[in-house]
C-alpha cells in the first residue's frame, strides 16, 4: 500500500496504528450520525504546505507578512459559504463547531446574560448552555426540552421566552429526528427582540443539498461544523443572514471580532483550503443527489427496524439520523450494550439519551445512528435494509442484558457481558459478513 509511505518511513508505529483505522474505516459500517468520508481532494488539502503559515486577522488586515496567496484562499473559501447558505457574511476561521458558537455568545451576549437552547439529555448540544460546558457556565441558561415523541416543545419554548427573555436562542440538535422548526424560533426570538442562532452543524449538507428547510430566511446567525453532512474537514463557519444584519448592522464585525482575537489565534490555513474544496464539491448536481439519498436512507432504515421490531424515537425520520429507544429491549440504561455489541460485528454507533432518559448520559437508554457516511460510500435503500436485518439479528443476540441497579456491581457485569460478546459465535459470524460486505464500496462513491 502506498498510502502514507513517508508516515510509514518515518514512523513505523505510528504507520501501523494509521493502517488499522483505515481498515476499520473500509471494512466497517460507519453509522456515527456526525461523521462522514471526505475526498481525496480534501484530504491533499488537508495535508498540504498551507498548515506551515500563520495568519492572524483576516484577509488584507494580517498581523504576520506573507499572506497575500492565504488572503486569496480565505476569500474564495468565504465567498463560496456565503453563495451556498445565502448568507451575506461567513467567517471561516472557527477551529471546528463549539469554538464558533462560544463566538456568537461573544458576539451578541455579555457575561450572565439569559440565553436558551435545548437540553443536552433532549438532544441538544453541549454549547448550547449546558451547565457543564463554558456556555453554561458564564451565561445564565435556560433550557427547553422536547416531548416523548420528540419534537421541540413548543408551549414550554413560548413560556420560557415569556418569562426569561433571552438575550439569544439557540435552535439546533445532536439527536433530532424531525427537520428543524427555524420558522416557529423566528417567531419566538422576533417576539422578544432575541438573536435566534441556528447551529446546522448535523444539517448544513442537508441544507444546502435541499433536503432540509433552510434557516436563512430566519435565523440572524448560523453555524456550523464542516466535516459532518458537509462532507469537509474538521471545521467550523459562522454566517450571518440577512435578517442578521438588519437586526444589527454591526454583526459580522462583532463576529469576526469574537472569533479572532476574542477566541482564537491564527487560523489552521489548510483546513480554510479544505472547505473551499468541501464547498466547491456541494456546488455539484450530484451534492444535491447525495443529500437526498442521504435522508431516504435514513428513512429506509428506520422502517426496517421498525419492521424487526424496534422502537424509534417519533417512529421514524425526517433527517439523517434514528434515534433507538432501548428501553423495550434492555430496560433503562441499556445503550452500552447495543453500542459494545454492534462496534464487535463492524457496526459503529453511539449510546444516546432519548427524551424523558430514566438513566444519565453516561448510562443512556438508547443508540443514535445515522446514513452520512454509509451514503458517501454509496450504499442505498436496499443496502440500508439489509443493515438494519443485522442490527435486528445483533440486539436479538444480547437481548435481555440488564445494567444493575447497584453501581458496584456493573463493573463486574459489564466485564461478563463484553467476554460474552467477544466470544460470541454468531457475533463473530454477523462480523465476517459484514466486513465482506463493507469492503465492496469505495470509500467515497461520488467522484463525478
Ligand atoms: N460530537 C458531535 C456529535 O456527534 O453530534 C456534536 O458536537
Amino acid at each position: 500500500m502506498n498510502q502514507y509511505k513517508k508516515i510509514r518511513e518515518t514512523d513505523k508505529v505510528l504507520s501501523a496504528y494509521i493502517q488499522e483505522e483505515s481498515h476499520r474505516q473500509k471494512y466497517g459500517l460507519e453509522m456515527i450520525p456526525s461523521e462522514n468520508y471526505v475526498s481525496d481532494a480534501v484530504l491533499e488539502a488537508m495535508g498540504s504546505i498551507l498548515t506551515n503559515k500563520y495568519s492572524e486577522g483576516y484577509p488584507g488586515k494580517r498581523y504576520y507578512g506573507g499572506n497575500e496567496f492565504i488572503d486569496k484562499i480565505e476569500l474564495l473559501t468565504k465567498e463560496r459559504a456565503e453563495k451556498l447558505f445565502k448568507t451575506v457574511h461567513a467567517n471561516v476561521q472557527p477551529y471546528s463547531g463549539s469554538p464558533a458558537n462560544l463566538a456568537v455568545y461573544l458576539a451578541t451576549c455579555q457575561p450572565g446574560d439569559t440565553v436558551m437552547g435545548l437540553d443536552l439529555t433532549h438532544g441538544g448540544h453541549l454549547t448550547h448552555g449546558w451547565k457543564v460546558s463554558a456556555t453554561g457556565i458564564f451565561f445564565n441558561t435556560v433550557m427547553y426540552h422536547v416531548t416523548r415523541e420528540g419534537r421541540v416543545d413548543f408551549n414550554e419554548v413560548k413560556e420560557l421566552v415569556k418569562k426569561f427573555k433571552p438575550k439569544l436562542i439557540w435552535t439546533g440538535a445532536t439527536a433530532y429526528v424531525y427537520q428543524y422548526e427555524f420558522d416557529k424560533f423566528a417567531e419566538i426570538a422576533d417576539s422578544c427582540g432575541a438573536y435566534f442562532a441556528a447551529d446546522i452543524a448535523h444539517t448544513a449538507g442537508l441544507v444546502i443539498g435541499g433536503a432540509h428547510l433552510d434557516p436563512s430566511p430566519f435565523a440572524h446567525i448560523i453555524t456550523t461544523t464542516t466535516h459532518k453532512t458537509l462532507r469537509g474537514p474538521r471545521g467550523g463557519m459562522i454566517m450571518v443572514t440577512k435578517k442578521g444584519v438588519k437586526k444589527d448592522p454591526d454583526l459580522p464585525q462583532k463576529v469576526d471580532k469574537a472569533v479572532f482575537p476574542g477566541l482564537q489565534g491564527g487560523p489552521h490555513d489548510h483546513t480554510t483550503a479544505a472547505i473551499a474544496l468541501a464547498l466547491k464539491e456541494a456546488e455539484k448536481a450530484s451534492f444535491k443527489v447525495y443529500a437526498k439519498l442521504i435522508v431516504k436512507n435514513s428513512q429506509a432504515l428506520a422502517r426496517q427496524l421498525i419492521k424487526n421490531g424496534l422502537k424509534l424515537v417519533g417512529n421514524g425520520t425526517e433527517n439523517h439520523m434514528v434515534l433507538m429507544d432501548l428501553i423495550p429491549v434492555f430496560g433503562p440504561g441499556g445503550g452500552f450494550f447495543a453500542q459494545y455489541a454492534l462496534d464487535r460485528v463492524g457496526i459503529t454507533l453511539n449510546k444516546n439519551t432519548i427524551p424523558g432518559e430514566p438513566m444519565s448520559p453516561f448510562y443512556p437508554s438508547g443508540v443514535r445512528l445515522g446514513t452520512p457516511a454509509l451514503t458517501t460510500r454509496g450504499l442505498k435503500e436496499k443496502d440500508l435494509i439489509r443493515v438494519a436485518d443485522w442490527i435486528g439479528l445483533v440486539l436479538n443476540e444480547v437481548t435481555g442484558s440488564k445494567l444493575p441497579g447497584d453501581k458496584d456491581e456493573r463493573k463486574d457485569y459489564l466485564e461478563n457481558y463484553r467476554r460474552k460478546v467477544d466470544r460470541s459465535a454468531n457475533l463473530g459470524k454477523i462480523k465476517k459478513e459484514i466486513n465482506h460486505f463493507a469492503g465492496k464500496f469505495p470509500i467515497f462513491a461520488w467522484n463525478k
